[in-house]
């Protein structure tokens, strides 16, 4: 055993006892956190471009910024940078796949007539990895997305296009989770708005629930797919108007018994998705999370360790959550190299569990039936001392994954070796 290895094991030993003293048991902590996976969003890895060149903006509102050298061009290349990307990350995860990233061996496949087989290479690669996969429908960057209403489009035969998208993407979904052997999780969002004051907010909104009881009219088996709608407070363009707000999906995801998906960069930038979670979790029964992070607006940031992502773990962990939500990551980052963009913010993702899985909860449950909010307060305080990174580097060397920054020098070796070359 290495010098560093000892020391590494030294420190969580001490650790471990000072959790014991609070009544935390860090085992039990790590074996909860293995089982849990994180979708990882293969859109981070080249700016939401998808591999279908229709020369089309990616429009709906999505902006990503920067111009980082060596974005995937092929889905080879995404696949491995992906790769790269995991092979950095503690556990075993999953992808979140838009439909947009087919590949139709060089021929054009309309988007309503994408099938399974155009996923292949991505089911087979995540099957060899033992890892499940979600799904999600493609509503932008198309020609016709392009007056930016899709769903909730005045024309019929628009409409008739995009709901003939959504179910084709179900198919895809069951058929991915049938080969996975773990529910896909497929999730709707559409860019539909207006820039300006609408005239009449009432119909899209009508039209919108008619396109989604089309999509959703098949019944397919929990078991391979589960559907989850997100909505969305404004986008570029559709600053005055959404069609699919926050409250038109809660009421829809509710009535229809869908999972409903929060993006943490979906809200009015005080609102904050932990306080969400118990609150749609009364109503619904399992919720899908798109984390990101918002800078004064949905800028779709890396994942950093906030508070409001340490929240968003909490309240996962205890309300006892885990088992009801799917955890997906959702953010754009074309500053920075795209691959470190991934590992920063799964492993803050997974970060945040483990701190919320070490937390004393049973003691702050007793002071906070006690009414002693002094102690509630003092304690989870002190609670962010306690010497969490020498479990976390455990937790990475025992998954046999870099601990600490060592991660970024492979991904600087992988840089030169393999991103910069691809300009
Ligand atoms: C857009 C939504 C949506 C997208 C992805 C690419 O505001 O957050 O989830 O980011 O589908
Ligand atoms: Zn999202």
């Amino acid at each position: 055993m290495s010098h560093a290895t000892q020391r590494l094991e030294r420190a969580f030993t001490l650790a471990r006892e000072y959790y014991a003293e609070l009544g935390v048991d860090v085992d039990a902590a790590l074996q909860r956190l293995a089982r849990i996976s994180i979708s990882l969003h293969c859109w981070q890895g080249d700016d939401v471009g998808g591999f279908e060149n229709t020369g089309q903006d990616l429009g709906g509102g999505l902006a990503v910024t920067g111009n980082y050298p060596g974005k995937a061009r092929t889905p080879d290349e995404l696949r491995a940078d992906l790769d790269m990307a995991l092979s950095l990350i503690p556990g075993t995860h999953r992808l979140n796949l838009h439909a947009s990233y087919a590949e139709c061996d060089g021929q054009k496949v309309e988007r309503n007539e994408l099938e399974p087989q155009h996923f292949q290479r991505w089911i087979d690669w995540a099957k060899a990895k033992g890892m499940g996969m979600d799904f999600n429908p493609t509503f932008f960057a198309h020609p016709k997305a392009a007056d930016g209403f899709t769903l909730a489009h005045p024309d019929r035969a628009v409409r008739q296009f995009w709901i003939e998208h959504g179910i084709a993407c179900r198919r895809i979904g069951a058929a991915i989770g049938a080969a996975l052997g773990t529910p896909c999780v497929t999730n709707v969002w559409i860019p539909d708005g207006y820039k300006d004051l609408p005239a009449d907010r009432r119909a899209p909104r009508e039209r919108l629930a008619e396109s989604l009881d089309a999509i959703f009219a098949e019944a397919i088996d929990p078991q391979f797919n589960r559907d989850a709608v997100e909505g969305k407070l404004f986008g570029i363009g559709s600053e005055s108007y959404v069609v699919g707000s926050h409250e038109f999906y809660l009421g829809y995801a509710i009535s229809r018994k869908k999972l409903l998906c929060l993006d943490a960069g979906h809200y009015h930038p005080t609102e904050v998705l932990s306080d969400k979670i118990s609150a749609v979790l009364m109503w619904l029964d399992e919720i899908l999370l798109h984390v990101s992070r918002g800078v004064r607006w949905d800028s779709d940031h890396v994942v950093i360790l906030s508070d409001e992502l340490e929240a968003i773990a909490q309240e996962l962990v205890r309300g006892n959550y885990l088992d009801r939500v799917h955890i997906g990551l959702d953010f754009f980052d074309a500053s920075i190299n795209r691959v470190a963009a991934w590992v920063i913010g799964t492993r803050c993702m997974i970060k945040a569990l483990l701190l919320a899985l070490l937390e004393p909860t049973e003691r702050l449950r007793q002071l906070e039936a006690e009414g002693d909010f002094t102690s509630r307060l003092a304690l989870l305080e002190e609670c962010k001392t306690l010497p969490f990174g020498a479990v976390w580097d455990y937790y990475c060397l025992q998954a046999d994954v870099p601990v600490g920054a060592a991660w970024l020098d492979e991904v600087k070796r992988y840089e030169a070796d393999v991103l910069l070359k691809r300009n």
